[in-house]
């Protein structure tokens, strides 16, 4: 039988006590989401920065489940860090990412195409629709730590956006991130 629990989670560090799983990924592992190659292999061959991790208090014998993500700040060229992107394999299960520290933009994409953003600061508690495909980006100079929740069994999908990527990039500009079409977004 599944038991109540207080889960202790930092909104500094993301750290989730207890937890039952994580994951990190440094940047080697996220080729291919960034526009620029060269800068990507410089970035990868100047150690390989961590660009996120993930932890989990997930049961599968519960139909909620609930996490943080931690990202690293940095960027790729003008290409802020980002999350691979995914739709949930279950397509009528939602998510919430509810910004814990830092800033950041969510960035969306609905199956038939229509993209949307959505400010990730401390306060913020960004509803994702069933169906939308989901990127977090780390604008900022600090970590950026959200709290996800979402359907246990929910799933991730990830081929579509790793295939064609996403319509929109977020890059900076002056020194402020701006959301700008993907000139290689394929259809
Ligand atoms: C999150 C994401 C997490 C990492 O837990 O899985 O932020 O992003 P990617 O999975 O796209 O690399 C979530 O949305 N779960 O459904
Ligand atoms: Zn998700």
């Amino acid at each position: 039988m599944l038991l109540p629990a207080g889960v202790r989670i930092d909104p500094n560090t993301g750290a989730v006590e207890p937890a039952t799983a994580s994951y990190t990924k440094r940047l080697s592992e996220l080729r291919g989401l960034f526009q620029d190659r060269q800068a990507f292999d410089a970035t990868v061959a100047d150690g390989d920065p961590l660009a996120y991790e993930v932890i989990d208090y997930r049961w599968k014998d519960s139909d909620l489940a609930f996490g943080t993500t931690i990202m690293a700040p940095g960027k790729v060229g003008d290409e802020y860090f980002m999350t691979r992107g995914h739709f949930h394999e279950r397509r009528e299960c939602g998510e919430t990412y509810y910004t814990q520290s830092g800033e950041g933009l969510l960035l969306l994409q609905s199956r038939d195409g229509e993209t949307r953003t959505v400010e990730m600061k401390p306060g913020i508690c960004a509803f994702i629709p069933p169906d939308w495909a989901h990127r977090s980006i780390n604008t900022g100079k600090d970590k950026l730590v959200f709290v996800w929740h979402c359907a246990t069994d929910a799933g991730h999908e990830y081929g579509e956006i790793l295939e064609k990527g996403m319509r929109k990039l977020v890059v900076e500009r002056d020194g402020r991130p701006e959301v700008i079409d993907n000139p290689n977004f394929m259809r």
